[in-house]
């Protein structure tokens, strides 16, 4: 990987984050593709869609919405090994997500005058699952669980149409592991549409798909552009890009298990980001050594070594790990690994990333899958602003105002006071009315 010296740097005063090795991906130029695709499917609803999956990924169907056999199928079929492990990986996310899940609460704010914070689902969501280079069930888990551990009414997949393998699954239908997920899950409602045309099938709702307000899960580009382009017609999640991984390892890190780590998430796109952060030149030099032999002799080393190459990813030597802090603040990875001595001491001071990974025992995998937390993380260094897909996610908080007239008359004068501030006498009048148009003295 190439790399970056920062040693001997001051960053006390912040680091350029223009520095730091990151992909530019330009959903803005990807809008005035995805405009029309959008439209169409307003105006024309089911047929643009299915206009739109033929000529994206080259199948064309009678309809969008699958059939409940299908789904039935798809989990009769399912090899018994990966169901097992959706399983476990569906439990674990379950025990995280239902622990999330926020009470409502009510202040009493003055004697009389309460505020209650009630959480309530989105009534109606759109859960999106990847379905080109990337068939991931354990998607279907990450957008599910928390939708349906936050209550949502209803819910909707969409994943895009698969060409099929003669003899095995028929085209036109999402993957099969991403049926049986479903099925798995207990979600009936599910679309073979993919990119732009599912986001707005969402958006604008079909004849066969009701709207949604809510559209989450990643995609690509195009599903990135919509959710921008359709984004407040419909609320979302984040526009999630290519899988990042960055690793805060000192010398006592396993370079082979850094190395692992690194390709593993470099894995999923020749975009992807694997960043190793580091004051351990040695331990720089041996993590090379390692992608080296390891990229050689793994499935898809051609997409891996680009990702590897690529100015998104790199090695970062800095002078201790107050410097890595800084570097791995800066660059707020959707995954970040703490390979450190005392590494939950340095996790605790983590300020930016998607999730952390504390220790050897706990790599980004482990989250992919199993570890129970989400793998819908934000992006692109949207860690410093946003969090992960969680049961949050699918709730509005709505406050609650309730007030007595003592308490109203306590506090009038100083809501006047404001409304004459800001020129708004009305606002004032509102109040004045409910005390024969004075305005009590108040405490
Ligand atoms: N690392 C990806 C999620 C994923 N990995 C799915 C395997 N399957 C983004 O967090
Ligand atoms: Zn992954």
């Amino acid at each position: 990987m190439t790399r970056l010296d920062l040693r001997g740097r001051d960053l006390a005063a912040g680091v350029d984050r223009e520095l730091l090795p990151r992909a530019e991906l330009d959903v803005e130029a990807a809008l005035e593709k995805v405009r029309p695709i959008c439209d169409a499917v307003h105006h024309r609803g089911t047929a643009a869609v299915i206009e739109y999956n033929e000529r994206f990924d080259g199948v064309r169907l009678d309809r969008v919405r699958v059939p409940a056999e299908a789904l039935e199928k798809a989990l009769a079929e399912l090899d018994p090994a990966v169901r097992a492990a959706l399983e476990e990986s569906i439990r674990r996310a379950r025990i995280v997500h239902r622990d999330q899940r926020r009470t409502d609460s009510t202040v009493r704010v003055v004697p009389g005058g309460t505020v209650t914070e009630r959480w309530v689902p989105v009534e109606r969501v759109g859960l999106y699952v990847p379905g080109g280079r990337a068939v991931y069930p354990s998607s279907v888990v990450m957008n599910v669980v928390p939708a349906q551990e936050a209550e949502v009414g209803s819910l909707a997949v969409a994943s895009p149409p698969q060409k099929g393998v003669p003899g095995h699954w028929a085209a036109g239908l999402p993957h099969p592991t991403i049926l049986a997920a479903c099925a798995l899950l207990g979600v009936d409602e599910v679309y073979a549409a993919g990119g732009a045309q599912a986001v707005a099938m969402f958006a604008y709702g079909t004849e066969e798909c009701a709207p949604a307000q809510l559209v989450t899960g990643p995609g690509n580009i195009w599903v990135a552009a919509a959710k921008r382009l359709l984004k407040g017609r419909i609320g979302i999640d984040s526009e999630a890009g290519p899988t990042e991984i960055a690793i805060l390892a000192d010398d006592t890190a396993d370079a082979r298990h850094v190395a692992a780590d690194l390709i593993s998430q470099a894995e999923h796109d020749t975009l992807a980001a694997a960043v190793l952060v580091t004051p351990s030149e040695a331990l720089a030099d041996a993590v090379d050594a390692e992608l080296t032999s390891q990229v050689a002799s793994t499935r898809h080393a051609e997409r891996i070594a680009e990702a590897l190459a690529g100015r998104q990813s790199g090695t970062i030597l800095v002078d201790d790990l107050d410097q890595g802090l800084a570097v791995v603040d800066a660059y707020a990875a959707e995954h970040l690994e703490i390979q450190t001595e005392d590494a939950a001491e340095v996790a605790a001071r983590v300020r930016n990333a998607g999730a952390v990974f504390v220790g050897p025992w706990a790599p980004v995998s482990l989250g992919d899958y199993c570890a129970g937390s989400n793998h819908v993380l934000p992006t692109g260094g949207c860690a410093c602003h946003s969090s992960g897909l969680s049961v949050q996610s699918f709730l509005r908080g709505i406050h609650v105002v309730d007030y007595t007239r003592d308490a109203l008359a306590d506090v009038a004068h100083h809501v006047v006071t404001l409304a004459e501030a800001e020129d708004l006498p009305a606002h004032g009048a509102a109040l004045k009315a409910r005390f024969d148009w004075k305005v009590p003295e108040g405490k």
